[in-house]
């Protein structure tokens, strides 16, 4: 698809809407995720209003492409999309984390359009090569997404899984990283070194692209070409902020899991929508 026809008018509009709804459900629940929450943005926009074959109104649907969260502490970001998609009603975003909603502190199958039960993290890139496997072999063109977080890299599972995909030629599977460089209680490169990570995901015989994790059309570019792919799994490294769009936020590892209060929220939700 050529780069004129994306919308990014509209896209961003999505973007803006969905880390208002993030900061304002954290602020009401009084806990959860921002910063992992924040650093995803553009990437679930990217998938959601753009990328991805799906239907709100048949969230089962066989042929949907597939979004698998594997960095589900992130759930806020997913909610705020699906909920903007179309798949339950925006008001419903404020009960996150309250007895009784179904919205969760990490992402619940009885939720209309999620695909994949996250929280325990290092699993999800293998229930993506069992989705993407399954969907080979009933001859399906759906393709499977899973985001992981970069600290999420730590599990050695998800080495396992970088290793099968290539073996099962999965040209249907993406893995996106959140690159943010942050993880629960510190940087990436001081807790556990991943670098040269692009030559790690080469060498298991992926194709490795990087892009700026807050560029629409970067980021749809790199999709679209993993679209291409048949036989081989493509990992985009997507460099982000954790925290993005909130400036005391960003780069600070303390808002890895700590919600922002009301007030401070009102302020800054009046001054995105006026950007
Ligand atoms: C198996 C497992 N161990 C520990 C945790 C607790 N935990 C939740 S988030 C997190 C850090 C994740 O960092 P990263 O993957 O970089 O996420 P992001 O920066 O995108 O928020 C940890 C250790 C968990 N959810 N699952
Ligand atoms: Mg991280």
């Amino acid at each position: 698809m050529e780069q004129t026809q994306i919308p990014i008018g509209m896209l961003l509009q999505k973007a803006v809407k969905i880390r208002t709804h993030i900061l304002e459900m954290l602020a009401e629940a009084k806990s959860g995720h921002p910063g992992g929450s924040l650093s995803a943005v553009e990437i679930l926009v990217s998938l959601y209003f753009y990328a991805m074959q799906h239907d709100p109104k048949e969230p089962t649907w066989p042929d949907r492409d597939r979004f698998v969260l594997s960095k589900g502490h992130a759930a806020p970001v997913l909610f705020a999309t699906l909920a903007e998609a179309g798949y339950f009603p925006v008001s419903e975003l404020k009960t996150l984390r309250k007895l009784n909603s179904r919205l969760q502190g990490h992402p619940d199958q009885r939720i209309p359009g999620v695909e994949f039960p996250g929280g325990s993290l290092g699993i999800g890139l293998s229930a993506a090569i069992g989705m993407a496997l399954a969907g080979k072999i009933d001859k399906k063109d759906y393709r499977v997404y899973a985001l992981l977080g970069d600290g999420e890299l730590d599990e050695g599972e998800t080495w396992e899984a970088a290793m099968a995909a290539p073996k099962f030629k999965l040209g249907n599977l993406t893995a996106i990283i959140d690159r943010n460089g942050i993880q629960q209680d510190g940087l990436t490169e001081q807790i556990m070194p991943m670098e040269p990570l692009a030559y790690k995901w080469k060498a298991f015989n992926w194709n490795v692209l990087e892009v700026d994790g807050f560029d629409l059309r970067q980021i749809i570019e790199a999709l679209e070409k993993s679209g291409n792919m048949r036989n081989r799994p493509t990992v985009i490294i997507a460099h982000t902020v954790k925290g993005k769009g909130v400036s005391f936020m960003e780069w600070d590892p303390a808002y890895h899991g700590k919600a922002p209060d009301k007030d401070t929220v009102k302020k800054l939700v009046e001054s995105m929508r006026n950007q």
